[in-house]
């Protein structure tokens, strides 16, 4: 058992970017703010004194732990992270490490610990997001130069006063965090980023870190915001992604990934070995767009249907070709490979996988169970492996024709 294993089957994650932001929600007295609402206060430069009278307004009425928790599983997903402290400063949670949180707001209520004991109850994972580097509330945090001057800024004293408190208490007062996602280390000297991961396993020794904490010392890697690698990857890794422009409520998109977008995300990433880290951004009563609950309702349906070809699977490392039909997942315990069919064929309906060397013993289509013909050879002269598998006339699903490949043993790919 490695503390990791939990991570490599999770596969697919809620990611929730709540926080006072929500109430301007990406306009500032009538200003658009640029994409990212949780980034108004920086783009807009607004004052600190002006800001923190959003913590007045705070009373988000509508907010239910149980939906996101219980939606988060309905949905397929197997953890959820939560903003307990963004760029911004605030703190979404009971600190005692200073007065810029939740508890004095109208709302008056832990959000974190709600949403941590309603994980706890319902079995889903609880990890925690938390901005290390950049704090705009605290003249010795990165990022706010329009209020403190950066000269006298002495990062150690927000580093020493307010990040690594704030972090014992988030793995100390809200039971088990099964990872502390850090963001943005820019230029945060080493031995401070040592010294925080020293922090954070002294706390909680199977709390993951994430690959933000910078300089490598998290437990995987964390790739760019919205993205997906080229190449699949040995070890796991993760991708996080919004449903729409902006990680924090944005009023004026009211756009989201289709259900389709969302799984061909999921799939290309899980085929690359990776998980997909989701978000959603709540208004600030709490409630989330419901265009992007909508689309997770209906990709959670297909997930119902077709998980087998996404959970308990994982990626070939190597494979050595682009595949031009679709994606490709691989569970080792089935001994099966999963064709995911995005570009339906044409006559005569068939699909072509070059470089599997091993055997195939049964194909499948998952919609039906029904069996399908196939044909594998390997041609010593070209020293080609081709496997072409024949598909039905007519498209199943013209987002994803998911095609059950049964070997008869681990998969191996060719190297060219
Ligand atoms: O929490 C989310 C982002 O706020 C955070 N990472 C994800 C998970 C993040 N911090 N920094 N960045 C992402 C990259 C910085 C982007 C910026 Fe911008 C470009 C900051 C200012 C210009 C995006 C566009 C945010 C505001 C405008």
């Amino acid at each position: 058992m490695s503390k990791k294993d939990w991570f490599r089957e999770a596969k697919y994650g809620l990611f929730i970017h709540w926080g006072i932001y929500a109430i301007p929600g990406g306009e500032w007295k009538g200003a658009p703010s640029p994409h990212g609402s949780e980034w108004i206060m920086k783009n807009m430069k607004i004052p600190y004194a002006e800001y923190k009278e959003l913590a007045g307004q705070f009373n988000p009425q509508s907010f239910d732990p149980y939906y996101y928790v219980r939606n988060a599983k309905k949905w397929g997903m197997k953890y959820l992270t939560f903003t307990a402290k963004h760029h911004d400063g605030f703190a979404m949670y009971d600190t005692k490490v200073s007065d810029y949180n939740v508890m004095n707001t109208p709302y008056g209520k832990d959000i974190v610990k709600q949403l941590a004991d309603a994980c706890a109850e319902e079995g889903l994972t609880f990890c925690l997001y938390y901005s290390q580097m950049q704090d705009w509330e605290d003249p010795d945090g990165n990022g706010n130069t329009w209020d403190f001057d950066p000269a006298k800024k002495d990062f150690k004293r927000y580093f020493y006063n307010k990040c690594l408190p704030q972090v014992k208490e988030l793995l100390t007062n809200y039971g088990k965090i099964g990872m502390i996602w850090f963001d943005t280390p820019y230029d945060m000297p080493k031995e401070l980023c040592e010294e925080l991961a020293d922090t954070v396993r002294a706390c909680q020794p199977d709390c993951l870190i994430n690959g933000r904490i910078g300089y490598g010392l998290g437990d995987f890697r964390e790739v760019a915001d919205n993205t997906i690698p080229v190449l699949s990857r040995s070890d796991v890794w993760e991708s996080p992604m919004t449903m729409n422009s902006s990680w924090g409520y944005i009023k004026r998109d009211q756009t989201s990934k289709s259900a389709a977008d969302v799984l061909q995300n999921l799939v290309r990433i899980v085929g690359k070995g990776g998980n997909l880290l989701l978000n959603l951004g709540p208004d600030e009563n709490g409630l989330s767009p419901k265009v992007c609950t909508d689309a997770l309702d209906v990709a959670g349906e297909w997930l119902e249907k077709y998980g087998d070809s996404i959970f308990g699977t994982t990626n070939i490392p190597n494979f050595p070709y682009l595949l031009t039909w679709g994606d490709l997942t691989y569970s080792k315990a089935r001994k099966t490979l999963y064709f995911h069919v995005k570009k339906y064929p044409e006559f005569p309906y068939r699909v072509l996988l070059t470089g599997l060397e091993t055997k195939v013993k049964r194909v499948t289509l998952m919609a039906d169970g029904s069996p399908l013909k196939y044909s594998q050879s390997y041609e010593p002269g070209r020293d080609e492996h081709r496997l072409y598998i024949f598909l039905p006339e007519v498209c199943p699903d013209a987002d994803d024709t998911v095609v059950a490949v049964e070997l008869e043993a681990e998969a191996t790919a060719q190297s060219i």
